[in-house]
């Protein structure tokens, strides 16, 4: 219980509601941590692993139909159908509270609801907001305690206050066709009900931390913004920050987590956050950014100690994997795992399971729960409640043509157009067809809590605001040859991409200008000790005129259908991209 009246007002219209059995008001502590986990186990919720192997460490399945989010039960729900815009699925806040209540009504029977205070950001932070989650499940309990400061701190936080998002979830009966993300931006609510998938029931991470937040940071000057934050300190102990934007499942961790190359081994990289920046602007004019979340909710399959060798050591301990597959000794194992395929295991469902067969053992979207605490390159400022300052702001997807390994746009404008306009295969992160190019404005097309328009807009107005303002880039890790195979080896190469992204924006950095942006020239990147025939690199930075004419055709297509509150300003970077590739020999 607690003294703020707000809460407890509102805790009680949703007891009412969903006539749980019991509550419990949660502190996040050691002792509430191992009660509700051997709780589980007993339940069959949680799995026990080996606690020699992997101390601290759980396994949960979901249910078979509920994997990844599911974009077309979420909803914005804002009185006026407008203000969703056309990239969302909107409904009426009075139908939308209706629809829901009625699942709702009575769906804790026989359980307990779980008092959930959150913060998202550290506390005595200017970034920071409160947030208060009512669940039905542990495993939602369990992971927003790794993944925010949740518990005494967060109702310490919030005070006498009313300012806290108001969230309410239930499993309910897991029924696909009874699943609901709603999203109520005006009221600072959202109500989840029918899953129990990560992105849909953590209603810190993409629901608060995005989708509210995003309109939030619009009412108040700042931006939500779907990035990770890496710092890069260079031989004599600077350390410059990036934000960079990629859809789910891109390499976000990977890329937030890099080991340099060893010809690169006198730099070191920092990572403060691998999904969600918050920004500010500082004191000093400059972009400030904090990681909003505590740990790291990442994809499984492909981390390896050559992919990912900081995630590999930050998921040995404490973490909670879902749908990979267990082994016999009760260790987990994944597609893309160091150790060959277990002769005989239990897959993601829970059935016995060989490499023999087709399918797969670990779901492909299936993930890890870590404390960010765990990662041995976590930034010392990762906590910093002032936040990092950034110097670059990069985006990026998942292309298999068209787009160069590495770009500097002209400027703030063009910038804007370049994130507004960027497109990428879509990935299991979510429920539906997987390889499919679909532009995603600043990788924030599932997350954007407002018309895609107005967010074009704020972030234009927000380039007129920052006195300092980070120079905007696009890289792309996902090209491949004629073969099929990708051009660019990635992973801790891509350092040498981030190296000279940080030249540029020290005005150093040698580059061609093209029609598209600022292109390296021939010997700019550093690639001292990397094997890479000059053709394929010739390649991986060329702008092929027909390719790109025809991605302004798709770009034109998808601006199209934003209508009129398309910021003018998008449309007159379109027509110079067009005239200057016109104008490009070929
Ligand atoms: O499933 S989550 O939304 O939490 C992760 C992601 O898709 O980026
Ligand atoms: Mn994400």
């Amino acid at each position: 219980m607690t003294a703020n009246k707000n809460v407890r007002d509102w805790v009680e219209q949703m007891v009412k509601l969903c006539k749980p059995k019991n509550i419990h008001w949660c502190d996040g502590s050691e002792e509430e941590r191992l009660r509700l986990t051997s709780e589980a186990l007993q339940t069959g919720e949680l799995e026990l692993l080996d606690q020699h192997k992997l101390p601290g460490c759980v396994l949960h399945r979901t249910n078979p139909n509920d994997v990844a989010r599911t974009e077309q039960l979420t909803f914005i729900c804002t009185s006026k159908k407008e203000d969703a815009g056309p990239t969302n699925n909107w409904m009426h806040p009075r139908d939308a509270y209706f629809k829901l209540s009625a699942i709702f009504d009575g769906c804790m029977h026989n359980r307990t609801m779980y008092v959930v205070p959150f913060i998202m950001g550290m506390p005595n932070s200017a970034f920071s907001k409160v947030g208060i989650e009512l669940t039905d499940s542990i495993y939602v309990v369990l992971n927003m305690r790794i993944m925010t400061r949740m518990g005494t701190a967060a109702m310490n936080e919030l005070g006498n206050s009313s300012n806290f998002t108001r969230g309410l979830h239930s499993k309910a009966d897991l029924d696909i066709n009874r699943r609901f993300i709603c999203h109520f931006p005006e009221d600072n609510t959202i109500w989840s009900v029918g899953s129990g998938y990560g992105g849909n029931v953590l209603l810190g991470k993409k629901c608060l931390a995005l989708r509210i937040a995003s309109y939030l940071g619009r009412k108040e000057n700042w931006m939500a913004e779907h990035m990770l934050i890496v710092g890069i300190e260079n031989p004599a102990g600077e350390t410059r920050y990036i934000a960079a934007a990629f859809p789910s499942a891109c390499g976000k961790t990977n890329l937030a987590m890099l080991i340099p190359p060893k010809a690169l081994s006198q730099y070191k990289v920092w990572t403060v956050g691998d999904d969600i920046a918050w920004m500010r602007i500082g004191p000093d004019g400059r972009l400030w950014a904090i990681n909003s979340e505590a740990g790291f909710f990442g994809v499984v399959p492909g981390t390896n100690s050559r992919t990912n060798p900081n995630a590999m050591a930050t998921i040995k301990r404490n973490t909670i994997y879902t749908n990979v597959v267990k082994r016999q000794d009760e260790t987990v194992w994944w597609e893309g795992h160091d150790d060959p395929a277990p002769e005989k295991a239990i897959d993601w469902q829970g059935r016995e399971w060989s490499p023999a067969g087709k399918e797969k053992g670990a779901h492909p979207n299936s993930r890890f729960t870590a404390p960010a605490s765990q990662c041995p390159c976590i930034s010392p400022k990762w906590e910093d409640p002032k936040g990092v300052p950034i110097s670059a702001i990069i985006f990026g997807g998942r292309r298999a043509r068209v787009a160069p390994l590495v770009y500097q746009s002209f400027n703030w404008q063009h910038g804007v157009f370049v994130g507004a306009t960027m497109a990428s295969e879509t990935t299991a992160a979510a429920a539906g067809q997987v390889g499919v190019v679909r532009r995603d404005p600043m990788a924030m097309l599932p997350f954007c809590g407002y018309h895609i328009g107005d967010y074009f807009k704020h972030w234009l107005d927000m380039g007129k605001r920052i006195p300092k303002p980070p120079k905007i880039f696009n890289v792309n890790w996902f090209r491949t040859g004629a073969d099929g195979k990708f051009l660019w080896p990635g992973y801790g190469d891509n350092l040498r991409a981030l190296l000279w992204i940080l030249q540029r924006c020290e005005g150093k950095g040698d580059a061609v200008e093209t029609p598209i942006g600022y292109v390296p020239s021939e010997k700019a990147l550093d690639m001292n000790g990397l094997d890479i025939r000059p053709e394929t690199m010739k390649e991986l930075l060329n702008i092929d005129k027909t390719a790109w004419l025809e991605e302004t055709a798709g770009q034109k297509k998808f601006l199209d259908t934003i209508g009129d509150r398309l910021p003018q300003e998008m449309t007159q970077e379109w027509k110079g991209l067009n005239q200057r590739l016109e104008s490009m020999g070929l």
